[in-house]
């Protein structure tokens, strides 16, 4: 495998000025012929190409035929050709055949499980298609692409820009063919096609400046009347990057596809955006609030890259987050304007330490901006993407609402049609504000591992108050991290001084507030103001403070992590190496649960109440210990868990059967935020009431207690609730409900996919074997990305299931299996495995990983993140 570094970055020596493709598609010979204009500099040419996937028939140079060895050379990986015409544009033509059908990478040129063609070309896609300088620095007019198929099997005939022409074929008259051209010079992985025999609905949007965007969203005829939300989250998408920063879309046509077998959630390609169906397809019955809130943001976040992306794009791969780091905290923000802004950011900042943090702390550790790869696929991370939209937080916060959306607007205008990098993002940032030194912020870029902050206050009589902040980053070296601050009364619980921003840029600093009338408790880091963790200098009054704040403060998202903490530290001294725990965490939390519990319908506020009284996960837990006991861990939270069950029980049951009421009285079941607060809240309760599972009356209880909310409910969300309670409990119940759920997923794969990962979630002692059974199922299959990921890549999250020396080994024997077929896949699928250094039982995940590396034929993706062993 060879590593390729973003410091050898170089220019290529000729241009691909425009290209012209005529696609003739056959699932086992497909014939592409691409036509490019390019001009060079150099009398060599090297274009990219994949021969094990596609087969060069012949290169033709203004014409004339050319001569393998002595007019060209074909490797592996590349075709050169040997003497070109310098600095006068000459004219390549280039024939190669592939088998779309054989592509079980599900990268360039493949088909469906439902047959359609369609392509993924982002980030190396384009080279298993045809020969092509296969890099986003090189730009060029796709001036016609000609698809010709069958016309019975593949009706719709789709790619980029605006329709030219169609029709049938003279000379065939069983095949059509399309002809579409992009007006918007490109990147090779923006390129898209699709043939399918697809439904559709289709809508229109009026940009602001008046010009009409036909909309169109396809999928499989049987799935169109699962189309509708996506196509309302569109419309609201492009009213809102108009409303919000001036941006408007470029075409006449917004096309979008879905499609059941996708590496990926979606991918932005200009004027015609692929979707993995998990992310476009929704209705009440099939698709669970968190569901509805994907398909909102996907959609967002493919419209958004329009600008931020297509018309601004990256130079190399190393800029990736230039365009995803900047693109998701777009559409973050149209989240949180659509719906509520605190918790979206509770949301985001979960998933953030559930993944990021695990990240940074792994072997696999790396900047926003990577230095290196050797598979650009597995740097499609966390922390380029939710890291990196902290990064672009950071500059919204730094240099306020107004200055950041001035910064956004330079940069668009200046690199409009350019594929440019990080540091010009940040270059347009700091000349849009030039009173603001972003200096030391640039180390954001190149910093990898998550910071920590430290803090003391100190109260002093004269009325001030002392803030001591230190910094700890991976280099040693200090970061400019904007601290939000707020300051409460510690005799009233007043807010007396509101939230300001301080510029910590030295490994320690101190900040004075003055004018106190008395002392203060500091409510730090409001709105996760920063990607770091922030712990106090001394332990001493933590949890007194922590509980002040959970009382007090006035910033919604510290209020939670307020309680999180307590129920962390909590948790913390259950695990079986600690030997006793105090009372006053358990008097603590005991406090906070009471309070929110109490007042959980007093405001709409539903869903900030569920995610208070919701524990922290055991992936936000594992990040915050050196050394990880995951089934300790576990028991640990669990027994949390149960104790405030039992010890609420009946507030817990007066208030689910309160929420029971409340959403009784809507029939028609809704998706404002109102709504899915309600569910959220009560789906929380019942997951506390039926962890109460010890004796046989309990179990009947918790049981009975399930199955009629499965029964009951109005939707997916809470059938989903009720199921999942269900699966853990042993009880006959159990089997009933889920063959009734099987027999409701017929025909529906994204339902099925629920199906596969409920049991593998399950928390019961023989998971692993109920999982290795599943594994073996007539309906699962290895060629589906959405079905691996929900059995397999939820048997990894499954603490019991996973961490046993059986279950590494199926882990092991599954990661071979998809390797062969999808490296992709393969290599995220492996990512549990290779944070083995910090597990009790490491040795064991090790030695998957070694026999995994002992394999010949072990694919560069998954070669990349198992090579960590020393
Ligand atoms: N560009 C890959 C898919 C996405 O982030 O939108
Ligand atoms: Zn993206």
């Amino acid at each position: 495998p060879i590593e390729v570094f973003r410091k050898d970055y170089q220019p290529l020596p000729y241009k691909v000025d425009t290209i012209e493709l005529d696609i003739q598609l056959e699932p086992r010979k497909t014939t592409i012929t691409t036509q490019m204009t390019i001009i060079s500099s150099s009398p060599t040419v090297t274009l990219d190409g994949d021969r094990s996937v596609i087969e060069l028939q012949h290169v033709l140079l203004n014409g004339t035929l050319l001569q393998e060895g002595t007019d060209y050379q074909v490797t592996a990986s590349e075709l050169t050709l040997l003497q070109v015409p310098l600095h006068t544009p000459f004219q390549l033509t280039i024939q190669v055949t592939t088998i779309p059908e054989d592509n079980t990478e599900l990268s360039g040129l493949y088909q469906d499980s439902s047959g359609m063609y369609c392509t993924q070309m982002e980030a190396m896609g384009f080279r298993r298609f045809t020969y092509m300088a296969d890099r986003p620095d090189q730009m060029a007019t796709f001036s016609k692409v000609r698809i010709e198929a069958d016309k019975e099997q593949y009706p719709v005939l789709l790619s980029n820009g605006n329709l030219l022409e169609q029709g049938s074929c003279n000379d065939n008259n069983n095949r059509h063919y399309a002809i579409w051209q992009d007006p918007f010079p490109k990147p090779t992985y923006l390129f898209a096609m699709v043939a399918g025999n697809l439904g559709k609905i289709q809508d229109e949007y009026t940009t602001k400046s008046g010009r009409r965007v036909d909309l169109q969203i396809f999928a499989e005829p049987h799935q169109t009347h699962l189309l509708h939300y996506a196509m309302l989250s569109l419309k609201r998408a492009m009213q809102w990057d108009e409303d919000r920063y001036g941006l408007e879309y470029d075409l006449d046509l917004y096309n979008i596809v879905a499609v059941d077998s996708f590496n990926m959630g979606a991918m932005e390609n200009k004027g015609l955006n692929v979707f993995n169906t998990a992310y476009v397809l929704a209705d009440p019955a099939t698709a669970t609030d968190t569901d509805f809130e994907r398909v909102e943001s996907v959609i967002g976040h493919e419209y958004f890259h329009n600008w931020t992306g297509n018309r601004v794009t990256c130079r190399d791969w190393f800029q990736l987050t230039l365009k995803e780091g900047l693109t998701v905290f777009r559409d973050q923000e149209f989240s949180a304007d659509m719906n509520s802004a605190a918790v979206n950011r509770i949301e985001n900042v979960r998933a953030l330490r559930g993944r990021q943090f695990a990240e940074d702390a792994g072997p696999m550790a790396h900047p926003i901006r990577p230095e290196s790869y050797i598979s650009m696929d597995n740097f499609y991370t966390a922390t380029v993407y939710s890291k990196g939209a902290e990064v672009i937080r950071m500059y919204q916060t730094i240099l306020g609402v107004e200055g950041f959306n001035q910064g956004l607007k330079l940069y668009l205008e200046r690199h409009d049609g350019q594929a440019v990098t990080c540091d010009d993002f940040l270059q347009a940032m700091a000349d849009a504000n030039p009173d603001i030194d972003l200096t030391l912020f640039r180390r954001w870029y190149s910093t990898p591992g998550t910071p920590v902050v430290k803090y003391r206050g100190e109260w002093n009589e004269d009325g001030t108050y002392q803030l001591q902040l230190e910094q700890e980053t991976s280099d040693g070296e200090p970061l400019h991290i904007p601290v939000a601050v707020g300051l409460l009364d510690q005799a009233t619980g007043e807010e007396v001084v509101s939230t300001q921003v301080l510029n910590l840029k030295e490994s320690q600093q101190t900040f004075t507030f003055s004018d106190l009338a008395g002392p203060v408790v500091p409510s730090i880091l409001r709105t996760f103001s920063a990607p770091v963790k922030l712990v106090p200098l001394e332990k001493d009054n933590e949890s007194l403070a922590l509980a002040f704040l959970a009382a007090h403060d006035t910033d919604g998202f510290n209020r939670w992590e307020a309680v999180q903490r307590l129920y962390t530290s909590l948790i913390f001294q259950h695990l079986p190496s600690k030997e006793e725990s105090s009372s006053s965490s358990w008097n603590y939390v005991e406090q906070a649960f009471a309070r929110t519990l109490d007042t959980c319908l007093d405001n709409s506020d539903y869903s900030i109440s569920a995610y208070v009284l919701t524990l922290p996960s055991e992936s936000t837990l594992a990040e915050e210990m050196d050394m990880i006991d995951p089934i300790g861990l576990h028991q640990a939270r669990s027994t949390v868990k149960q104790q405030l069950a039992r010890r609420f029980e009946s507030v817990l049951m007066e208030k689910y059967s309160a929420l029971t009421e409340l959403l009784s009285q809507t029939k028609e079941l809704k998706f404002d935020a109102t709504s899915i607060g309600l569910r959220r809240l009560r789906n929380v309760l019942l997951d506390y009431l039926c962890s109460l599972t010890d004796t046989p009356e309990e179990r009947d209880r918790a049981a009975q207690l399930a199955m009629n909310h499965y029964q009951a409910a109005t939707g997916m969300t809470d059938q989903m609730a009720g199921l999942s309670s269900l699966v853990s409990i042993d009880t006959p119940h159990r089997q009933d409900a889920l063959d009734q759920f099987y027999q409701q997923a017929v025909g529906n794969s994204l339902v099925l996919n629920k199906w596969f990962t409920v049991q593998a979630l399950a928390n019961t002692p023989n998971s692993l074997e109920t999982i290795q059974q599943l594994y073996q199922h007539p309906d699962f299959t290895l060629k589906n990305p959405n079905r691996v990921r929900a059995l397999v890549g939820a048997f990894t999250m499954n603490a019991v299931a996973f961490h046993q020396p059986a279950g590494y080994q199926f882990l092991g024997d599954v990661l071979l299996a998809v390797d062969a077929l999808n490296p992709q896949l393969s290599s995220r699928l492996a990512s549990p495995l290779i944070q083995w250094r910090k597990y009790v039982t490491g040795k064991l995940m090790k030695e998957q990983l070694e026999r995994l590396l002992a394999q010949p034929k072990l694919s560069d993706d998954l070669y990349e993140i198992t090579d960590k062993l020393a």
